[in-house]
């Protein structure tokens, strides 16, 4: 049977317009792990996987499973969970990708030399605990346990909420896939970016994701009444924390060379009334960059800087490290494979790297991974304009199975 791009692109779009409204809020996108809304979207999903021919089981981080076929496993996978007000293709194209795929084969009774995993990861973004990419972690034989104690920002914990959602911690060891088991993983997702788009093709072939290193920046200084400290006798937490701010995407621009930037996406002033100097000042960053010595020395040179600012000022500074991820190449057969099937369908295929963190960063440690990117308009991601064409998803879908049928 051959493939119908235009029909499987069809098909994404009506599924991800299934998915999309599930959302803690009705006016934009909040959907966070182990949360109601995972619930209700695995549930969904699982209906899909159900109903394209695998058995779907849940590991101990809520990580649905659909399985195909016999054999050692090549595995499939992508994201349910979200950023707030994110958009509705990040994570789930690459869930909704596989499922075609293998409801493909199943129809037509292919009988392939291995199975597959489809996996829909309900932690990537890290939208609700201060960690991303757990759920992968898991499959990966990565999952860290102090991430167990983590809080949300209701104060529950990482713990709590896996019991609460009906998990049992002490199974998580059990998740990870045997080493021998996993014969490689693939991801398809939009880029997130905009090289795709001025290439003017549909597909791209992932060569590596970044690495990235994750902060929490607490400048302590001095509340004060705003009306009568004079400016010279101030020990402003903010304006240091502004001040270090600038710092950040100063030492950014000046390693634009190697591609590196950096986002502070997260700011806090305490006790944060008009009329007092801010006692304490928290703030985020997130730093990215192919080369994990480069990274390194730039985080080193934030925190030298920093203090300089805060010895200025007479304040103090305190960096608590919340993630950290290495920079991964992407299997180099994997992206040829890909690269065969991309050119199957008559399209170049475009090689680029990732900007941004993904779950086959983390199922690199497992099995040689590689992703698919599918152009998205105007390259807007985590951002409810995000979008991707039913026809570049349909031709997602026929270059993933045109992948699985070369795979070996
Ligand atoms: O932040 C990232 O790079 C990804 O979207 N979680
Ligand atoms: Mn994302
Ligand atoms: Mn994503």
């Amino acid at each position: 049977m051959s493939v119908d791009a235009k029909q499987l692109g069809a098909r994404a779009e009506a599924m991800i317009a299934v998915l999309a409204p599930i959302s803690a809020e009705p006016k934009r996108l909040v959907r966070l792990f182990l949360s109601r809304e995972h619930r209700r979207a695995a549930d969904l999903t699982t209906s899909w996987m159900r109903e394209s021919g695998m058995q779907v089981t849940e590991d101990a981080l809520g990580t649905l499973r659909g399985h195909w076929g016999e054999g050692k496993r090549l595995l499939i996978g992508s994201h349910l969970d979200a950023v707030v007000d994110g958009g509705n293709y990040d994570g789930p194209l690459g869930v909704i990708a596989g499922i075609l795929a293998v409801e493909h084969f199943h129809k037509i009774g292919k009988r392939l030399p291995f199975s597959i995993d489809v996996l829909a990861f309900g932690d990537e973004e890290g939208s609700r605990f201060p960690a991303t990419l757990s759920s992968s972690a898991a499959c990966a034989g990565a999952f860290e346990k102090e991430t167990l104690a983590l809080k949300d920002r209701n104060g529950v914990s990482f713990n709590d909420a896996l019991k609460i959602y009906g998990k049992n911690p002490a199974e998580i060891p059990a998740a990870a896939y045997k080493r021998g088991d996993a014969l490689g993983y693939v991801e398809v997702h939009i880029e997130q970016g905009p090289l795709l788009e001025a290439e003017n093709e549909p597909l791209g072939v992932v060569t590596g994701i970044v690495g990235q290193s994750r902060w929490r920046v607490t400048v302590t200084g001095e509340a004060g009444h705003a009306g009568t400290v004079p400016m010279t006798l101030r020990r402003d937490a903010l304006a240091g924390a502004a001040a270090m701010m600038m710092m950040v995407e100063r030492v950014a621009k000046a390693n634009a060379t190697n591609n590196m930037v950096a986002t502070v996406g997260r700011i806090e002033a305490m006790p944060g009334a008009t009329n007092i100097i801010p006692a304490t000042a928290t703030f985020t960053i997130d730093l990215r960059t192919m080369s994990d010595d480069i990274r390194h020395k730039a985080i080193a040179t934030i925190q030298h800087e920093a203090r300089g600012i805060a010895e200025m000022r007479k304040l103090d500074v305190v960096f608590e490290p919340f993630h950290e991820a290495m920079a991964t190449v992407c299997d180099a057969k994997l992206q040829e494979t890909l690269a065969a099937a991309i050119s199957g369908l008559g399209h170049r295929p475009i090689k680029l790297p990732s900007g941004a963190g993904h779950d086959a960063q983390m199922m690199a440690k497992l099995c040689p991974s590689v992703m698919m990117f599918v152009r998205c308009r105007g390259g807007v991601s985590h951002n409810p304009a995000e979008y991707a064409s039913p026809a570049d998803m349909g031709l997602a879908v026929a270059a993933l199975i045109g992948f699985i049928e070369r795979f070996k």
